[in-house]
């Protein structure tokens, strides 16, 4: 069922690795001149042109952009019970996680009387995409609405597309999970109409103001990125989510059962979906090939999943060792990565790139979209060799404060001014020695 690269013998330098590896090809520019007309039109005309779009795409017309509250405490009542009880869990862990990892201010004392300080100050206002359609997922709107709340932004807004079959409103457990996270706030518009919204504000049907945020985060398809990597700029956004990708490396302790559903796993998501087996053992890759046409023809989604292993995007890679398996890993930096190898904790120290790894036999990737208490929203299409995944830290911005008292800066004004000097920019030096008037 995957198709086979063998790397067997010598494993080439990253940037070729890069090369022969399986990865979708995610296009976005591609999209860009059919998202430009939407910006333009929702930046000029607001509120109108998203309920035209929305008419279009999403074939309904919501009574107004906002979501009455009433509508989301109703959604959180009707939630089924063993649903709610296991969002709770994800949420609790999420924040427990999150907490944690804010970062402190610290300051430095570069000389006494000079110090500077590193202050982090949350992003005031964000919104947080939810999509609709075939990915209806509320445990990604905990994965955003956590990190921004544990952050201290003040002010968050969900937003997620209007379904004709729930009445305009978008889907009823997105609506739950955002009045279990408190959120107070969330629209009904989707797409690159979303973004365009979030970025430039308007005025709802009501006549009530929707304003303009400062920052865009969370998943969407291909007209979603594309409109944020439109409007980075004006406004902030997380990394651009591509389709979801699982790398397993494994040898052969690894067992062939567990590799298997893992793979299947993250190729339920989408038919361009990536899943990836990087081994030093033959004998696992056929097992694994083996188990997967007995688990695939089982799977509730077996369509999807059989189109998604079945293509370029997916595939095992054969190496000579587990090292060898390091550096294919490295260089394909996938959203998620398992390593299931003896001593797996050991070889997941030496991992340099990946969204999230998945250490040993009982850490499935599974886990981590749910309730490991890790975030889920991750780089993918190998954007993990420069970014990170959504975290408190995507929400706060480090501003440096400088300090100096004259003393300090008296001891340094001399190498300012040579500084300057050198630069040809002299009136940068005289605002230093402006203040030392002999
Ligand atoms: N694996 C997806 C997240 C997700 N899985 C949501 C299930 N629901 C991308 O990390
Ligand atoms: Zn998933």
């Amino acid at each position: 069922m995957l198709t086979r690269t063998d790397l067997r013998g010598s494993v080439p330098s990253s940037s070729e690795l890069r090369a022969v590896l399986p990865r979708a090809e995610v296009d976005v520019e591609a999209v860009l001149h059919q998202v430009r007309p939407v910006v333009e039109a929702v930046a000029d005309r607001g509120v109108d042109a998203v309920m035209e779009f929305t008419e279009r795409f999403d074939k309904v017309r919501p009574a107004s952009v906002r979501v009455p509250v009433a509508e989301l405490s109703a959604a959180l009542e009707s939630l089924d019970p063993t649903v709610r009880a296991a969002l709770e869990v994800s949420v609790e862990r999420a924040r427990k996680v999150h907490a944690e990892q804010r970062r402190t201010d610290t300051t430095v004392q570069v000389v006494p009387g000079g110090t500077v300080t590193e202050r982090w100050v949350p992003v005031a206002r964000v919104g947080l995409y939810a999509p609709g359609g075939l990915a209806v997922y509320p445990s990604s709107v905990v994965m955003n609405v956590v990190p921004a709340q544990a952050a201290g932004v003040e002010s968050l807004v969900v937003c997620s597309p209007p379904q004709a079959e729930f009445g305009g409103l978008p889907h009823p457990t997105i609506l739950a999970a955002a009045a279990l996270l408190d959120v107070t706030e969330v629209w009904a518009v989707g797409g690159a109409q979303a973004v365009a919204l979030l970025a430039h504000g308007g005025v709802d049907t009501d006549g009530s103001a929707l304003e303009p945020v400062d920052l865009v985060t969370g998943p969407g398809n291909l007209y979603v990125t594309a409109a944020k990597r439109m409007l980075r700029g004006l406004i902030g956004i997380d990394a651009e989510a591509g389709t979801t990708e699982i790398a397993v490396l494994a040898d052969a302790t690894a067992d062939p059962v567990h590799v298997a559903a893992d793979l299947i796993s993250q190729a339920e998501h989408d038919p361009a979906a990536a899943s990836v087996l990087v081994t030093d053992s033959v004998e696992l890759a056929d097992a694994v090939d083996a188990e997967l046409v007995r688990q695939v023809g089982a799977t509730k989604h077996h369509e999807r999943v059989r189109t998604a292993l079945s293509g370029k995007q997916s595939g095992t890679v054969l190496v000579s060792t587990v090292d060898d398996g390091l550096r294919v890993v490295n260089a394909y930096a996938a959203e998620h990565l398992e390593i299931q190898t003896a001593d797996a904790r050991a070889v997941a120290a030496r991992v340099r790139s990946a969204g999230a790894v998945f250490v040993g036999p009982h850490s499935p990737v599974s886990l981590g979209d749910y309730c490991a208490g890790s975030n889920h929203v991750l780089p993918t299409g190998g954007c993990a060799r420069h970014s990170s995944g959504l975290s408190v830290q995507t929400f706060l911005r480090g501003i440096h404060v400088v300090d100096y008292s004259e003393e300090a800066l008296r001891g340094v004004a001399d190498h300012v001014v040579a500084l300057a000097n050198a630069e040809d920019l002299p009136a940068h030096g005289q605002a230093v020695t402006a203040r030392f008037p002999r």
